[in-house]
């Protein structure tokens, strides 16, 4: 007998609502849910092939451990032992910092990953932290830092009441959004441009984005800091910028004006390979619409001056007067976020607090590159211990971190790895211990990070659709077990980590002034009492007691854990201006030219007469597949044009390449020629 259960869909920012078809423990089909608060039923291939991803058997059943040389199938219990006596000599003999922590893009999408790393890390002690976040949005972060004094306050472009968005970076319609959680993000700027709306795309690549562009500016890589500032400074030149009500929120507009004057379009545009009449249209476009929003994703983050260029976005969006305004760019407030600080001055951003020890890279969010792990491992330095041993939490590095083979290398040389991590892939095969957490299915879902970038404020949570296996362990029960082992207290009960990350949660929420719980003590609030732990209270489908403290209860729900279907009145309500509530700058303004970035433009003045030789790739992601992973699933590996080169016809050369023009590239219907990858079927030794 089937039945039907919900589940938020973990596969990407969108986080569509599903309807998935359950028989018995499996998942035979999934819809999107017309009923969902947000997603109105939108649905994309990954989505609809949850069942198959959920149910790949491909995905390790039980953990592994590594006997004499070969990863071999475990008990739970043999498995934390081997974590223990593998992590510990390291700490003791070599310190905290001799443990690295990689944590992966997972993280963001799993209950699990959101609450225990931060406990993991601080019980630890350990600095070599290495994240997905730095091969991503970390320059998104450290510009929001400098701005506004707080790495977590991004701007989010209103794209259901802009006027014109102008698109930097980005392909939402195959990525469905990022930085910007919009079920139905290619149905968002249809219905922009069906109400009279422009769009943008400042994209190399003719994209389907692009094709759905007015205007497609496609800019030579790696440039775009040079065309934003040369369009902030056309907004300055012909007197186009209007800050309109920000002005008592803004500091350093002068210096913005001055330090901009030298990048005219003359200047940059050879370097971008655009006219130069390009930035005066993209200044005048922006001035000239009643509201417009300026987003930059992936091709101006993880790009040379990336920092810069995600500093150039807001500068575009405040000199028109759009930050924080309807149709403009808003700084979302989650449901569940902490009761909002009331204005004023804030402890600002910290940056470089740290250094990596090779490299001397400057930590961020207490982050450090993970294009700095392998070198982190390989080279001893007088200034302190290599990485001996790595803790990794939904990481692929060996294939998501820049030149994966030398750090294929380098995880061989550990004295002790351990992967958290449902595949056995090209990471974790060189781990000593793989801990697999279940498929999606069996875990609750609720997004802590993405309702914080949503164009809608709203809050969903979903209980697990189908009760864990036998044999099964949560992946919250994992990351709990993994930190005891690794800070010296195996074989302690794992209910006093969930109590910890209980009570860290309402420490922080009774020590803010403003709170509504200000002052209270943790260890007597009722429901929360440490002794009352998530599992034992609650039993496994209920949410995490810190997220049941969390999401609101919807009107007329006594359960929070029931599939949130708010009442009319709790329906998502679009975001709506706060300033200068978000802002943490010692100011407590909007500091407009934070230093740091005025000692790197410079960098970027030098750019502008530099012509790297050769070409330069730019990655591609593919609507059926996710970052380093799902290539092995049958239903998303169909479909052509797939582990191609794309090259322009008018590339010199092109042939020399060893690729065709696209159209030329593969016969119609051809399948994809990308040959499967780490098939290994668990259980197996690797
Ligand atoms: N060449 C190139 N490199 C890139 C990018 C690119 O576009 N091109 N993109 C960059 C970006 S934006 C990112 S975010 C990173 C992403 O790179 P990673 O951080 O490596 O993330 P993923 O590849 O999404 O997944 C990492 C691992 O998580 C595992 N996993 C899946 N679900 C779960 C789960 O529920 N729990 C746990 N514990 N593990 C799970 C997967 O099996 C996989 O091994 O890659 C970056 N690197
Ligand atoms: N289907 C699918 N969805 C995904 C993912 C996936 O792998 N597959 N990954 C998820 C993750 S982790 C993330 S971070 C998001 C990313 O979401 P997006 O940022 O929307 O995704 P990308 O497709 O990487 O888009 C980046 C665009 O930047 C362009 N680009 C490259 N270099 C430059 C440059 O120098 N300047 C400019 N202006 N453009 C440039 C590329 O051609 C590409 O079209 O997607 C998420 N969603
Ligand atoms: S767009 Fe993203 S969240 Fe929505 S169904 Fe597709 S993968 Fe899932
Ligand atoms: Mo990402």
């Amino acid at each position: 007998m089937s039945r039907t259960a919900l589940r938020i869909c973990p596969l990407c920012e969108a986080t569509c609502g599903l309807t998935l078809t359950v028989d018995g423990s499996r998942v035979t089909a999934a819809r999107g849910d017309r009923d969902d608060v947000f997603s109105r039923g939108f649905i994309c291939p990954k989505g609809a092939s949850f069942g198959a991803v959920d149910g790949d058997p491909d995905r390790l059943r039980g953990p592994l451990v590594r006997r004499d040389g070969e990863l071999r199938e475990a008990t739970w219990e043999e498995a934390f032992d081997a974590v223990a006596a593998g992590l510990r000599p390291v700490v003791e003999r070599h310190g905290p910092h001799a443990v690295g922590v990689v944590l992966g893009n997972p993280n963001v999408h799993t209950v699990a990953g959101a609450l225990y790393p931060p406990v993991l890390l601080g019980a630890l002690g350990t600095r070599s932290l290495f994240t997905a976040s730095t091969v991503d949005q970390m320059p998104k972060h450290v510009s929001s830092g400098l701005l506004y004094g707080d790495a977590n306050a991004i701007p989010v472009p209103d794209l259901d009441r802009t006027d014109h968005l102008l698109l930097i970076g980005a392909n939402p319609l195959e990525s469905n959004g990022s930085l910007c959680t919009a079920p139905d993000f290619p149905g968002r700027l249809k219905a922009l441009k069906a109400r009279g709306g422009t769009l943008t795309v400042v994209d190399p690549r003719r994209t389907r984005t692009a094709k759905l562009a007015d205007r497609h500016i496609a800019i030579r890589p790696g440039t775009d800091a040079l065309l934003l500032a040369a369009t902030a400074h056309v907004l300055f030149e012909e007197d186009l910028a209007d800050v309109g009500a920000l002005a008592p929120h803004l500091d350093g507009l002068a210096e913005l004006r001055e330090s901009l004057r030298d990048f005219t379009p003359e200047a940059v545009a050879a370097a971008c390979d655009v006219d130069a009449e390009v930035p005066r249209l993209l200044a005048r476009d922006l001035a000239a619409a009643p509201t417009a929003a300026v987003y930059g994703r992936i091709g101006s983050c993880t790009v040379p001056h990336g920092t810069l260029a995600s500093w150039l976005v807001d500068v575009l969006t405040i000199l028109t007067g759009n930050l924080d305004r309807p149709g403009g760019a808003l700084f979302p407030q989650a449901a569940t976020d902490r009761t909002p600080r009331p204005a004023g001055p804030g402890r600002g951003f910290a940056l470089g607090r740290w250094r990596s020890r090779v490299g001397g890279h400057p930590e961020a969010k207490g982050e450090l590159p993970l294009s700095a792990l392998a070198e982190e491992i390989d080279t001893a330095t007088e200034e302190g211990e290599p990485v001996r041993a790595v803790i990794a939490v939904a990481a692929n590095p060996v294939l998501s971190a820049p030149d994966g083979d030398r750090l294929d290398k380098a995880l061989e040389s550990l004295d002790f790895m351990v992967s958290v991590d449902p595949y056995l892939n090209e990471t974790s095969r060189h781990a000593h211990v793989v801990l697999p957490p279940p498929p999606p299915a069996q875990s609750p879902h609720h997004d802590f990070a993405f309702n914080t970038l949503a164009v809608r404020n709203q809050v969903r949570y979903t209980r697990p659709a189908v009760p864990l296996e036998p044999g099964r362990m949560a992946e919250t029960e994992i990351l709990a077990r993994l930190i005891l082992a690794a800070t010296g207290m195996h074989g302690a009960d794992p209910a006093t980590v969930d109590a910890m990350v209980i009570d860290q949660t309402l420490r922080k929420a009774v020590r803010e002034p403003h709170s509504p719980v200000h002052g209270r003590d943790p260890a007597r609030w009722p429901p929360c009492s440490p002794a009352r732990t998530a599992r034992t209270a609650a039993g496994p489908d209920a949410p995490p007691r810190p997220l049941r403290r969390r999401v609101r209860r919807p009107a007329g729900r006594a359960d929070p854990g029931e599939a949130a279907r708010p009442s009319a009145r709790h329906r998502p309500r679009a975001a709506a201006p706060r300033l200068p509530q978000p802002l943490k700058t010692r100011s407590g303004k909007v500091e407009l030219l934070p230093e740091p970035i005025a000692r790197d433009l410079p960098r970027l003045r030098a750019a502008r007469d530099r012509r790297p030789a050769g070409l330069v790739l730019v990655g591609r992601r593919h609507l059926r597949s996710n970052n380093s992973w799902m290539h092995n699933i049958p239903a998303l590996t169909g479909g052509s044009n797939r582990c191609t080169l794309h090259i322009h016809p008018r590339t010199p050369n092109a042939s020399a390449y060893g690729t065709r023009p696209p159209s030329a590239s593969r016969a119609p219907g051809e399948r994809s020629r990308c040959p499967p990858r780490s098939r290994t079927p668990s259980g197996r030794a690797w």
